[in-house]
């Protein structure tokens, strides 16, 4: 069995690579499992990748590295009912420290079952951009800091949604990228392509991978300051009506609410939504820099009942980012053609890390 450890920010394209790649080596024949990993307990990842009818288990409620016992039993309990060759893990996106919480641990605990772990770590190339321009992320100084040693800790570094940069942001990120990175694997990738994933999975299964895996030095008091900032939402919100103008109300809920949250200025790592209907579900999300995937989500159609769920991580109070939905929602039935029903709602802001192993 090999795991593929995947991290990376908030919005870098993790989830889409993973599915996308997951397909190809279904496709091939491959046992190809997920696990998921978010801090709320309602994740549009999981729904999502398993509508694709990839076998998932997820870690929720924390990380990972916070909560490694519950990830290794994860890794059981797919053993037990499909014995996977091969397990796609994917860590919260304001994780690091991967190589000495989960990786070293994998391999020092689980060596009589796991033959080889992979480590990569996505990066948005238009936050790249940036950064090698020495333009300041858009986040605090200490999230800022997660995102550079999320790049400084990655072995195999995709820089993701390459197709989003005209053909000289290419170039500079390019031969920049090389630059400064030497001793990285890197990888120039549009996820949402099958082909383009194709060379990260040839990468993933070279045959051991000859990767050293160093450990990175990690101020806590930062990381932990970082990942606070970052306030969490998660809930459920039926929509219930009677005409068939119920899915352009959800719509126009998602566009205000996002909308609100850029008037607002408030930094965005990721806002999805899985809004299900009829049988069929879409999921939509808004990362830090305002691109919209709505995957297909078409606002004519008929539904009496719309289920959206709502994941947000947003640099905020998380009394302020709740506030926000509650105005939303108080606008929408103050208009009155529509009942709407907040269900699990859970808005806090993540607690300190706190790593069950850490091996430097
Ligand atoms: N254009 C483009 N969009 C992408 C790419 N990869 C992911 N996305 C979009 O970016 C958004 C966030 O992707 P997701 O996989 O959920 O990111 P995660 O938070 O890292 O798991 C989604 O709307 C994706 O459709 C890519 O390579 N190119
Ligand atoms: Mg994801």
């Amino acid at each position: 069995m090999k795991v593929h450890l995947v991290g990376g920010f908030l919005g870098s394209g993790k989830t889409t690579a993973i599915t996308n790649s997951s397909r190809v080596l279904l496709n091939k024949g491959i046992k190809t499992s997920v696990i998921t990993n978010d801090q709320g307990n309602y994740l549009v990842d999981t729904l999502f990748i398993s509508q694709a009818e990839i076998g998932t288990e997820e870690v929720s409620g924390g990380c990972f590295c916070c909560n490694y016992d519950e990830f290794n039993s994860k890794i059981d309990t797919l053993k037990g009912d499909v014995n996977p060759d091969v397990i796609f893990a994917e860590t919260v996106g304001s994780c690091t420290d991967l190589i000495a919480t989960v990786l070293k641990p994998l391999l020092t605990y689980r060596d009589s079952d796991i033959e080889e772990v992979t480590f990569s770590s996505f990066v948005d190339s238009r936050l790249l951009l940036m950064h090698l321009l020495k333009i300041e992320l858009p986040f605090s100084s200490e999230t800022n800091y997660i995102w550079e040693k999320q790049v400084e800790e990655a072995e195999i570094l995709v820089v993701n949604k390459f197709d989003l940069l005209s053909p000289e942001e290419s170039i500079t990120v390019k031969s920049e990228a090389k630059r400064i990175y030497p001793s990285k694997k890197l990888l120039f990738q549009n996820s949402l392509s099958s082909a383009s994933v194709l060379d990260w999975i040839n990468v993933l299964n070279q045959p051991g991978n000859a990767m050293e895996h160093n450990s990175i030095e990690v101020d806590y008091a930062i990381y932990g300051a970082g990942e606070a900032n970052l306030a969490w939402l998660d809930e459920e919100i039926e929509f219930n009506g009677n005409d068939n103008t119920i899915l352009k109300i959800v719509s126009d809920f998602i566009d205000n609410l996002s909308n609100t949250i850029i008037a607002e200025e408030l930094p965005i790592g990721h806002l999805k939504f899985l809004l299900t209907h009829s049988n069929t579900s879409h999921k939509i999300s808004f990362t830090t820099l305002a691109e919209k995937n709505r995957q297909g989500f078409d606002t004519v159609g008929e539904a009496r009942t719309v289920h959206l769920i709502v994941n947000a991580r947003i640099q905020s109070s998380p009394e302020k980012l709740r506030q926000l939905v509650v105005d939303e929602i108080n606008r929408l039935n103050s208009v009155g053609s529509i009942t709407i029903q907040e269900k699990c709602v859970s808005c806090f802001s993540p607690g300190f890390p706190n790593p069950t192993h850490r091996i430097a």
